[in-house]
């Protein structure tokens, strides 16, 4: 879809956001920010998310509170940004990072100097100050591919870390060294988020100025405070909504009374 064609797509078309959403990614790939992975990842992402309503559920949204509670509590926090989240929310981990007060590090998974260096400038255009993640001087163990190289005093020193879109081994890797980890995934049988500390499973777009929402929230509030809302976040209960929701669908009332379907499953 053309930039043309977008602009003439009226907000009210039941596939707006959703088509809004493909032509960011597209965009991505065209700059050399985006992999060609990424479109299967974005496909694959979509698939979950039609299945979820395209809502946040009310177990995301604990989620994204304790993934705030977690940002601020923390002596280091990074927000990991790979191709996909590059493309589809630059200026929502700008917005964050200058929330919680994190460091943004682009880490990939088809790591290329030209494709790091595109990350690092495309968010630098959306406002980021320093982004991490070129000097690569350090190694997360156990891991064998691309993923494992950080800055050191980056990912290497963060002892919270945000990693939406994860592929999955690098969670374990970095729990292991015991790092906290917060992954957004809209596929809750994923390993990442099966291993993540605090599993969002929603879509980015929405996720992601929802832990903002909520760190604007609680910033400010007693330690005591933040840590009972990371304590009472039930990690278990949050995956299994989310995979019942996806397992049983929507009920067809939800689908009635939703005017981005007029009634219909499009
Ligand atoms: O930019 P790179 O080189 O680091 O590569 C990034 C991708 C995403 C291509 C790479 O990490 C990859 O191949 O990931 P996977 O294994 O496809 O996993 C991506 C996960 O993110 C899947 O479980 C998708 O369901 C999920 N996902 C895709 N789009 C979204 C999403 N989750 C939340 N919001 C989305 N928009």
């Amino acid at each position: 879809m053309s930039d043309a064609e977008l602009s003439e797509l009226p907000e009210s078309h039941p596939r707006y956001l959703s088509l809004r959403t493909r032509h960011r990614i597209e965009e991505g790939v065209e700059k050399g920010i985006t992999s060609k992975q990424g479109l299967i990842a974005e496909g694959r992402g979509e698939a979950f998310d039609y299945l979820l309503g395209e809502r946040t559920l009310p177990t995301a949204d604990d989620a994204a509170r304790a993934a705030a509670a977690h940002l601020l509590l923390a002596r280091h926090p990074v927000i990991s940004v790979n191709g996909n989240v590059a493309a589809l929310v630059p200026e929502d981990v700008v917005e964050l990072a200058a929330v919680v007060d994190a460091d943004v590090e682009v880490n990939l998974f088809n790591r290329t100097d030209e494709r790091m260096q595109a990350i690092v400038d495309h968010l630098r255009e959306h406002g980021a100050g320093e982004v991490k993640g070129l000097n690569g001087d350090a190694r997360i163990p156990g891991l064998d591919h691309k993923r494992a190289v950080v800055d050191a005093d980056g990912i290497g020193d963060a002892d919270v870390v945000l990693v939406p879109l994860e592929d999955g081994d690098r969670a374990e890797a970095l729990a292991a060294v015991g790092k906290t980890e917060i992954v957004v995934d809209l596929n809750p049988l994923s390993r990442s988020a099966q291993t993540a500390t605090v599993p969002i499973v929603d879509n980015i777009v929405r996720a992601l100025p929802n832990i903002t929402t909520h760190a604007r929230d609680l910033a400010g509030r007693p330690r005591e405070e933040l840590e009972a809302v990371v304590e009472t976040f039930d990690t278990a209960g949050a995956l299994a909504e989310a995979e019942s929701a996806i397992r049983g669908g929507r009920l067809e009332s939800d689908a009635e009374s939703d005017p981005r379907t007029n009634g219909e499953r499009k």
